[in-house]
């Protein structure tokens, strides 16, 4: 056998990038020399796109999401370059899989569930695309929890993710702004609208990249996460006065901004940190966008001609507040012409219907944090008003409904309306979904403006969902279908043609049992559970919520099995029930649901009786890498929330791609 081409290169990067001999060098040394051989390719494309797109002139997509849920790179990175198998071989010198040293990567689990992961696969897209496209977050110090289980019991641990540096971050030492809070407002003027915000406090935002690869294309996209850092002109003086436990509490105090990701409870979150939170990356993203665009373009009145703000639920819809603040107090536009900007720059997906989750902060608590965005939101709603008035003249009740304030009891900013009001467009993520949201929270603003409605459906990347997570697939797929259906998933309709296709239908179930197994081996390692790959493979994966009806499916798990014991001799086919999801840590009715899951296997698993007939397993930590083993190894597809209740779903695209059937209710 040659050595690989990358076999010099490889070792190379263990012993002058890593600081490992090559021969002695571990799994997790091989995943950081690894990504140090994918590292500058990745920094020569970003500076290639960053130029070319700065020499057209380009209309960028800012997509600002307070969650990305990216999973590993290591693959997806090797795929885009091209250089998965090169490095297999290289790694494989060392007597190492690629796989196996692939896992030694952390997730980046910076989001909870589906709203963080289409955030993620968005990015993928518009880079292969090759749209010009920045995504913009939060570099949270802490992701998601990591869930484990004590005696059927979920417990949280938290995920530091960057506790060991991550490979793929590229820090912009020159990049920061200063974001602030709080203070007051002061009118100067003869007729006081020369507004003046003095702020109580400030943080430093910092830029740290990951590069967003393309697929069949050289351009990149760019993820930029904000991290909160204390202001270079704040004197941390304790220090030399020796006082260290008082200097870290200060460096705290401005760096617990970016510390950890909000889980989305069951109650939404009432906490000053969090709208600090989507403050703070708000303004840090849109100086950065509106600083760009001047470089670029040298005046304003041009903005949403190049400018497209994407706002990923309302989480960021501030952002809306902070361009007019910085459009009118700071470049000194009139209001009428920044908000003619503003609303062509905006946009805005809702991703869920139920009433309990729609984003509310109340007025007290944003007049304390941000005072001068809550003048401008209430001048926007008095605007509006007078607006809607025109079309319902006398219908007070009308006008109380689409307020941008709740009067109903404490007073509360409610952060949808407003998206809505800035956005020129504003889109559900199904069909259904969208039609819903127009029949029934959105009615008033539909009944205002329909045309500003429209629907989106979401979608998957097939890169990761299938390339990466399913090579034995992607192979076959290859050897059957024209055309390359990484970039062009119609191509997948050539499969009708196998459909009746002996030889291919065995090697599709081959590929099928081969991931079964896989799979299982995972879950025996992970919960002791052993399964058979040839029972079929039933799977629930989703956060655990009452509306997604886990219980309805473990109870339908119960029926099963007092069935098989009224029949033993009955034709049942073997099953292997596969649950795996997180529950918000304060959302006591979803741990139940998990504990009574654990239950129930515990007597389902051992009952002799049963014989192999059903056996049930809880794959703890769900998450992107765990989706990745269980996607390939379903057979059947359980989407079961109440109709009309989940927004789109996106894992049963995954499953479906992965050729799953689904079984679901009428949506
Ligand atoms: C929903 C709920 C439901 C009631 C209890 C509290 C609570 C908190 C958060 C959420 C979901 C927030 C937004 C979200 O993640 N939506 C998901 O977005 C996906 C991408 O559009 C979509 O596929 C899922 O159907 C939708 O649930």
């Amino acid at each position: 056998m040659s050595p690989s081409t990358l076999t010099n290169p490889l070792n190379e990067r263990l012993l002058r990038s890593v600081g490992v001999a090559p021969d002695e060098a571990e799994p997790a040394d091989l995943m950081q020399a690894v990504a140090q051989l994918a590292r500058p390719e990745l920094s020569e494309r970003w500076v290639e796109t960053q130029a070319a797109e700065r020499t057209a002139k380009s209309r960028r997509i800012y997509y600002l999401s307070m969650e990305f849920l990216i999973g590993r790179t290591l693959g997806n990175a090797l795929d885009a370059l091209g250089l998965r198998s090169d490095a297999a071989e290289a790694v494989m010198e060392h007597a190492h899989r690629l796989e196996d040293v692939a896992e030694h990567e952390a997730d980046a689990a910076l989001g909870n569930g589906g709203l963080g992961r289409l955030a993620a696969c968005f990015l993928d897209s518009m880079a292969t695309l090759g749209l010009p496209s920045f995504g913009y977050g939060i570099r949270y110090e802490y992701g998601m929890f990591a869930q484990d289980i004590v005696q059927g019991r979920q417990v949280e641990h938290p995920d530091p993710w960057l506790a060991d540096g991550s490979p793929w971050e590229f820090p912009r030492v020159g990049i920061g702004y200063p974001v602030r809070f709080g203070g007051w407002v002061e009118q100067h003027g003869p007729n006081g609208d020369e507004v003046v915000w003095r702020p109580g406090g400030e943080v430093l935002a910092k830029a740290y990249d990951m590069v967003i690869p393309g697929h069949g294309t050289r351009k990149v996209s760019t993820l930029r996460l904000w991290r909160a850092t204390a202001p270079a002109h704040i004197d941390l003086h304790a220090f030399n006065s020796g006082d260290y436990a008082r200097a870290a509490e200060v460096k705290n105090e401005f760096e617990n901004v970016s510390w950890v990701l909000y889980p989305n409870d069951s109650t939404p979150a009432g906490r000053e940190l969090r709208l600090r939170q989507e403050y703070f990356f708000v303004s840090a993203s849109i100086q950065d966008i509106v600083t760009r665009h001047g470089a670029e373009h040298g005046r304003l009145d041009n903005l949403a001609d190049k400018v497209a703000i994407h706002l990923n639920d309302t989480h960021p819809a501030i952002a809306i507040a902070e361009l007019m603040r910085l459009l009118v107090d700071a470049h000194r536009m009139p209001w009428r012409s920044a908000w003619a900007l503003c609303r062509k720059v905006f946009s805005y997906t809702n991703h869920t219907l139920m009433p309990e989750a729609l984003e509310t902060w109340p007025v007290a608590l944003m007049q304390h944090v941000l005072p001068r965005h809550l003048q401008i939101i209430f001048r926007i709603n008095h605007e509006f008003l007078l607006e809607a008035a025109q079309h319902r003249p006398g219908d007070a009740e009308f006008l109380r409904r689409l307020s941008l304030i709740d009067e109903s009891g404490e007073r509360r900013v409610r952060m949808a309306h407003l998206s809505i009001v800035g956005s020129h467009k504003v889109n559900g993520v199904s069909a259904l979904h969208s039609e819903l949201l127009v029949k029934t929270i959105f009615a008033d603003f539909a009944s205002l403006w329909p045309e500003r409605f429209v629907n989106v459906t979401n979608g998957i990347t097939p890169r990761r969902w299938l390339a990466q997570a399913n090579p034995g697939l992607a192979t076959l797929l290859d050897g059957a279908l024209s055309g390359n259906w990484r970039l062009d998933l119609d191509r997948l309709r050539g499969l009708k043609a196998h459909a009746s296709d002996a030889a291919f239908r065995e090697a599709f179930a081959g590929v099928k049992r081969g991931n079964k197994a896989r799979l299982a081996t995972h879950i025996e390692l992970h919960t002791g559970v052993r399964l058979d790959p040839s029972s079929l493979f039933d799977v629930q994966v989703k956060r655990i919520h009452e509306y997604k009806r886990q219980l309805l499916n473990v109870l339908h798990v119960v029926t099963r099995y007092q069935a098989i014991l009224a029949d033993p001799q009955g034709s049942w086919v073997p099953r292997s029930v596969v649950f795996a999801g997180k529950a918000a840590s304060s959302y006591h009715m979803a741990k139940q649901i998990i504990r009574l899951i654990h239950d129930v296997a515990a007597v389902i698993n051992n009952d002799v009786r049963v014989g192999g007939r059903l056996r049930v397993a809880f794959v703890p930590n769900y998450g992107v890498s765990v989706a990745e083993l269980i996607m390939p190894g379903a057979d059947l597809s359980e989407q079961i929330s109440t109709a009309g209740t989940e927004a789109s779903g996106t894992g049963n695209m995954k499953l479906a791609l992965n050729g799953a059937l689904t079984i679901g209710t009428d949506d």
